[in-house]
């Protein structure tokens, strides 16, 4: 079951009346008396629940940016900070309903115990900022301000962090901010959605060895398998009739797509190889198209009822794979779980890798493949001219 986080001065908010979380720039009249009237203008900030980034993307110098303040803000309060902590992140390409869908994980959060979590069919949806339109939305990483404290069936308590990041892949990043935010996400997180558009494709596995090969370099130990969870979630999936939606047709359709067979390439086996020793645990789950609505209508806001009836029931299914209390993953680095203490020591420790000079680019690290490429091709051309 989950809690409502206390940040301080949260219950007068709370107080009959549910939270409300803005989309886009929705004025909460409400929100802007009471900063007015509380002189500690900074804690009521934190009062209403909202995404909070904690890296910030700088795009003249392609930096990025820990905001630790904001980060320990978070993570040290007093009644999370020495909880085991759970980080479910989503990243992937730009563009491609990731904040869309943490929202939907939001409302599993705040009314787990009902049935009804998905929401009222005409409640616009709010939460982590989601938006048509072909440019780029989110930017550096994000995570929901409150912390959600779930008793996991054994009576433990852990607590629950929401993680939004910047898409890969748009037209101002260089592959290394896209590395650096998937690595970091990796790096941070203890179930990695990894969001993907209508299948897998052999670069989106190529990309998945880069980013997690960019996040393996930045950590100080070796470890047998780094990063735990990792839930390929393909969207639009149009293929039922071969690979059914969900988990279990996911799951077949993933052993297909990274089985490692004797007379494949090396380089189709590398690039398999990789994943498989990356991660503890690997899944993957079909979700069908939204519906026209969601997809191209400039004004739809999110209510259920401009959404087709089989996406609500496959997320119905899918949130909580990832989020019920019997299912959550807690974070983990070489064995030792970690608490939300730890995670922001480890966020301050990672992020300066990134600043550093130390790591090679990832772009060098593709220009070695292109140049193993090159000089095979010239060995070809030496050998046969
Ligand atoms: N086709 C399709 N569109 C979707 C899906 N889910 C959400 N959308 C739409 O995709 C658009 C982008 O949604 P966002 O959640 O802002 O996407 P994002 O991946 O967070 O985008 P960035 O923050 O720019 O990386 C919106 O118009 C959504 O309505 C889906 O499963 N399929
Ligand atoms: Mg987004």
């Amino acid at each position: 079951m989950a809690e409502r986080g206390s940040l301080r001065n949260r219950n007068r908010f709370d107080s009959n009346r549910s939270w409300k979380m803005n989309h886009v720039d929705e004025p909460d009249e409400d929100y802007v008396e009471d900063i007015q009237l509380n002189p500690e203008s900074d804690t009521e900030v934190m009062d209403k629940p909202r995404p909070i980034q904690i890296v910030l993307a700088h795009e003249d110098d392609h930096n990025f940016e820990l905001d630790e303040k904001a980060l320990e803000s978070i993570l040290m309060q007093d009644h999370i900070r020495d909880l085991n902590v759970v980080v479910v992140s989503v990243a992937g390409a730009f563009r491609k309903g990731k904040s869309f869908l943490l929202d939907f994980m939001l409302r599993f959060m705040y009314s787990q115990n009902c049935t009804s979590w998905i929401g009222g069919s005409h409640e616009p949806l709010t939460g982590f900022t989601w938006r048509g339109g072909c440019e780029r939305e989110t930017t550096g990483i994000q995570i929901w301000s409150e912390v959600f404290v779930v008793e996991k069936p054994d009576g433990s308590k852990v607590a629950v962090i929401l993680m939004d990041t910047q898409g890969a892949f748009d037209s101002q990043s260089t592959i290394k901010d896209c590395a650096t935010v998937f690595a970091l996400s990796t790096m941070t997180s203890s179930v990695q959605v990894y969001n993907l558009s209508q299948n897998i494709q052999e670069d989106d596995l190529q990309h998945l060895q880069l980013f997690t090969e960019y996040g393996r370099l930045a950590m100080e130990e070796i470890y047998k398998k780094p990063f735990q969870t990792l839930m390929f979630l393909i969207r639009d999936w149009s293929y039922p009739y071969e690979h059914p939606y969900g988990l279990e047709g996911g799951k077949l359709f993933l052993e297909k797509r990274l089985q490692v067979k004797q007379n494949q390439h090396e380089e189709l086996q590398n690039v398999r190889k990789h994943i498989h020793s990356c991660f503890a645990n690997i899944g993957c789950f079909l979700l069908p198209h939204p519906g026209l609505k969601v997809a191209t209508n400039p004004s739809f806001d999110g209510r259920l009822v401009d959404i087709d009836d089989e996406f609500k029931k496959e997320l119905h299914n899918l949130v909580p794979l990832l989020l019920a209390s019997e299912n959550l993953v807690e974070k983990e680095i070489g064995g030792s779980k970690v608490t939300c203490r730890d995670l922001l020591e480890y966020f301050k420790a990672y992020i300066k890798i990134y600043q550093g000079e130390e790591l090679p680019h990832p772009k060098s690290m593709l220009q070695v493949g292109i140049s193993k490429l090159l000089f095979s091709r010239q060995k070809v051309r030496y050998f046969f001219n």
